[in-house]
Order: structure tokens, then C-alpha cells, then sequence
């Protein structure tokens, strides 16, 4: 009889321990706080994506490991069109993509080179594969192995209408020098950078911030640490970044020329640092400023967007979109008339210092959760949000029911 119930208690333990197991690996069902709204899966089985761009009816999705893939939405069909050599450890691996429909741009850790570099490739795009890769950007990699950034954005140059400006970021990669606002004498190492070069070949853009600098002619901003989200505000056209804190202070930026993060002097507001602006190394043409909201506990902000249509409803329209990766959660925020800060009045008085404190605060700007680790957020061509999950290693679509 004692062993009839020892049995048992090991079956049940058993069924448990599989259906525990089951729990931990499946989706984790993404919740959205407007019940107008749903989610659906369409696209899975990737392997650790970390970024996703539309191409007529194809999604480009890319791999931490290197791979390259397009999925038709159509048919779900799946194919591998390049398999990079790239260096996977900690942070690094195949990690921006971005494209104007003809050239496909990418961010890798790049590990055919001796040493290993963070590079920017072009691509050419014919609707069946990529060809003629010429590079543009060859950065940096180590110390590292972690704050790499790679996030990409493509801006019309308004100059010549002609050509395009490439947004690219890199994160501190450990550096410790006068772009980590350190009074040093050493060269600017393009480190903790974001980059605005022209898309066709790399050189600078005619009115970047330091262009009289040939140093830094290819900078649009410092003092950055580590990022993994980057994007244009449609409306205004400024740019916006999210950034990760070490131990405290996640941050979203508004990124005007010249703009210095503060970094590693500075993080989240400075009023609650022991450190002032002149603590900083500002070069001629630039300026520190604060980030527009940042959370006290680090979430481990990702990707942030601007969701350009109204087809979730007007009230979405042009809102700004973050992810994170601790939680999985989607946050949601409007900004003012000017597009320059949030429109803080809309929002409970605990939020007017620009500080996530609490889970309460959290809550307030809280657009979905369960979204597994979120590595890419874009609107799609049909107007819809879709949302790249890095742990869940699916692809989330957000639309009206
Ligand atoms: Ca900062
Ligand atoms: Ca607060
Ligand atoms: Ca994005």
C-alpha cells in the first residue's frame, strides 16, 4: 500500500513537473489593456531574432546567430537568403537591419575580421535575394563582449531630396574616454556614438553637429552607454532613442543634434546624481540633456517606435511605442504638441519628476504585457502594429478586433 502511494505521488509529480515545463517553454499570451485590440501570432520558430523590416508582402527577419530570413505573409513560407559569420558572445551577433525597399542595410559583430568589428553593410535588394554587399560603417568591437547597440534608421536628406541619411548606434563597448565624457586627450574612439552618415557610402552628413571637426564629423550624438532602440517621430521628424542603465536608470532620449547622454558621468536625471553639467565634456555644438522619462529599477528597455497610422484607432496614431526585456511589457506614451517631451499633464502627478518610481507609476503607461522580451516594434504596411519577441521567438501582430 506505502508503495501504491509512493507510486502515485511520482506520477503526479511527474505530470506536474511536464505540464511545469510546458508552462516555462510556451508563449506567454500577451495581454493588451484595450480590449478593442488583439494580438496574433504570425510568424514563429525563429531562433533569437533581434529585427524585422517589411518588403512588399515579405517580413526580413534577422537572427542574433547570423541568419537572415524572409517570410511571406501570404503563405508563411520561410526561407534562409544569408547566413553571416558573426560573433555571438554576450551581446553581439547579427543585430540591425533597415531598409528603403532597394538596399537592405545591416548591423553585425562582424567575425571574419582579425580583430572582430561592428560593421554596417548595404545590401542590394532585387525581391528575391541580396547582392553587391559594400561596407559603410567599420567600427569597433572590443573590449566589449556586451554594448554593442546596432539599431538602424533611415531619414530622407531634405538638403538634396536625392540621397538618404543612416542613423547608427553603438553603445560604450566598455570605453572609458572623452566620448564617455572623460577630460582625456585621446582621439575620439566611436564609441557610445550614434552616427549620421549618408546611406550610399558612409561619409558624413554636410550639416551634422561637429561637421567642422573631422574627428567627429560623423557624430550626431555622445555620452551614450548601450542601446537596442532607435527610430524617427514621423510628425516632427527629431530623433528618439532608448537607452539601459547599469544598476539604476533606464532611460527614453530625444536626440537633437549634438546631443550628449551624460554617460558615464551621468545617468537618468542629473538632479539626482551628485554630478553637474560641468562634470561633462561638452564639445563645441553640443548639449546635455535629460531623458524625457526613465525608470528608477531598470526594465532593460528595447525597441521604441511611433505607430504611423490611425488603423488601431485614432487615438494610437503617431503615439510612441517602448518594449522591454525584463517583463515583456509593451509601454505606451503621447507626447505633447511640439513633439519635443511627453504630454506630462495626461499622466498621474508621480510621473511629472519624468521618473518611473513604482510598479503604480509603471502602470499608468502600460500598453500590453506578456510580449516575451521584445527585440523589434514596427508599424507594418497594412497599418497594424507588429511586435518581434526575442525570447518567445515569434512575431506579434496588434490590430483592431
Ligand atoms: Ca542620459
Ligand atoms: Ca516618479
Ligand atoms: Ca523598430
Amino acid at each position: 500500500m506505502v508503495q501504491f502511494l509512493i507510486l502515485q505521488i511520482l506520477i503526479v509529480s511527474l505530470i506536474f513537473l511536464t505540464f511545469a515545463t510546458t508552462l516555462k517553454f510556451g508563449y506567454s499570451e500577451p495581454i493588451i489593456n484595450d480590449p478593442s485590440l488583439s494580438v496574433q501570432i504570425i510568424a514563429k520558430d525563429f531562433s533569437k531574432p533581434t529585427g524585422m523590416v517589411f518588403l512588399d508582402n515579405n517580413i526580413m527577419v534577422i537572427e542574433k546567430d547570423g541568419d537572415v530570413k524572409l517570410i511571406s505573409e501570404d503563405t508563411k513560407e520561410e526561407s534562409t537568403l544569408l547566413q553571416f559569420d558573426v560573433d555571438t558572445k554576450s551581446e553581439r551577433g547579427l543585430l540591425g537591419i533597415e531598409t528603403n525597399g532597394n538596399d537592405v542595410f545591416f548591423y553585425l559583430t562582424d567575425a571574419s575580421s582579425d580583430p572582430i568589428k561592428n560593421r554596417v553593410f548595404k545590401y542590394l535588394w532585387n525581391g528575391n535575394e541580396l547582392s553587391n554587399p559594400k561596407l559603410i560603417l567599420d567600427l569597433p568591437a572590443l573590449p566589449g563582449p556586451n554594448h554593442d547597440a546596432g539599431k538602424l534608421v533611415l531619414e530622407k536628406n531634405n538638403q538634396n531630396g536625392i540621397t538618404e541619411n543612416l542613423y547608427v548606434i553603438i553603445g560604450d563597448l566598455k570605453h572609458d574616454g572623452i566620448l564617455q565624457n572623460q577630460k582625456s586627450e585621446d582621439e575620439p574612439d566611436d564609441t557610445g556614438v550614434i552616427f549620421r552618415i549618408n546611406a550610399l557610402d558612409g561619409s558624413p552628413v554636410d550639416n551634422n553637429p561637429f561637421i567642422a571637426n573631422s574627428d567627429f564629423s560623423k557624430y550626431f550624438a555622445y555620452g551614450i552607454r548601450n542601446s537596442f532602440g532607435l527610430t524617427l517621430d514621423p510628425e516632427s521628424g527629431y530623433l528618439w532613442e532608448t537607452e539601459n542603465g547599469p544598476s539604476s536608470y533606464d532611460e527614453i532620449n530625444i536626440v537633437r543634434p549634438g546631443f550628449n547622454g551624460g554617460w558615464n558621468e551621468v545617468i537618468g536625471p542629473i538632479d539626482r546624481t551628485n554630478k553637474n553639467e560641468g562634470d561633462l565634456v561638452i564639445l563645441p555644438g553640443a548639449h546635455y540633456k535629460d531623458p524625457i522619462l526613465s525608470w528608477k529599477d531598470p526594465v532593460a528597455l528595447t525597441d521604441i517606435e511611433f505607430l504611423n497610422s490611425s488603423k488601431l484607432g485614432i487615438e494610437y496614431m503617431n503615439k510612441m511605442f517602448v518594449g522591454d526585456y525584463k517583463n515583456g511589457n509593451l509601454y505606451f506614451l503621447s507626447l505633447n504638441s511640439d513633439r519635443d517631451d511627453l504630454d506630462i499633464n495626461m499622466y498621474p502627478s508621480e510621473l511629472h519628476d519624468r521618473v518611473v518610481d513604482s510598479d503604480e507609476e509603471s502602470s499608468s503607461i502600460l500598453f500590453g504585457t506578456g510580449f516575451g522580451g521584445i527585440s523589434d516594434i514596427k508599424t507594418g504596411p497594412n497599418g497594424d502594429l507588429y511586435v518581434l519577441s526575442f525570447k518567445d521567438e515569434v512575431l506579434y501582430k496588434i490590430s483592431k478586433n
